[in-house]
């Protein structure tokens, strides 16, 4: 797993070709990492927003990163947790949708917050390791492409997860 970082921090901070926006079906922004990015990244980004007609759970879409410091935005749209068999399904469309959209424009290094695991209610664990899992996947199936990505953990707590995930994923 070279090409994956776990970093403690602020994704609105990253300067990598795209951040990935934990949005809502509306992406007219939000509360959480959604809100943060709309802050720093200027109401240019809102103004584009606006042009997309929302989208729909598990597929993504992307817009110019704006005051930034990250060139895009890549909005997907988690679950809200249920318990359904569907929410895995779709958190993993969010992942895969948004790494084909970043090859799609050529870009090479993405950063990811834990999408669904704040508001949208979904258990860490089980999103943390949902989330490494398919991006180690997509990596594999994807190895004549070059894609760094992180996953930007707003606290220590979520960084402690997402290790034990990259371990309990790399003895798979
Ligand atoms: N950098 C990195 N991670 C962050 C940041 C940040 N600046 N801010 C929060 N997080 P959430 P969701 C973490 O609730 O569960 C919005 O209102 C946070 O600690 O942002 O997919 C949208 O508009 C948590 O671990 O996203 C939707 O309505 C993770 O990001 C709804 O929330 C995701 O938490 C989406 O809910």
């Amino acid at each position: 797993m070279s090409n994956i970082e776990i970093k403690v921090c602020d994704i609105t901070k990253l300067n990598c070709d795209a951040i990935v926006n934990a949005a809502n079906n509306s992406l007219l922004g939000g509360g959480g990492v959604d809100g943060a990015i709309h802050r720093a990244a200027g109401e240019g980004l809102l103004q584009e927003c606006r042009t997309l007609n929302g989208c729909k759970t598990g597929e993504a879409k992307v817009t110019r990163g704006y005051n930034l410091p990250a060139k895009y935005v890549i909005h997907t749209v988690g679950p809200i947790y249920s318990g359904s068999p569907e929410d895995p399904i779709m958190l993993i469309d969010c992942y895969i949708n948004s790494l084909d959209l970043a090859k799609q424009f050529n870009l090479h290094s993405i950063a990811f917050p834990a999408i669904s695991a704040g508001v949208y209610g979904y258990p860490k664990k089980e999103a943390a390791t949902i989330a490494v899992l398919t991006v180690n996947e997509w990596l594999k199936d994807n190895s004549d492409y070059d894609m760094s990505v992180i996953f930007s953990c707003f606290d220590t707590q979520m960084y402690d997860i997402y290790m034990n995930a990259i371990n309990i994923v790399s003895k798979v």
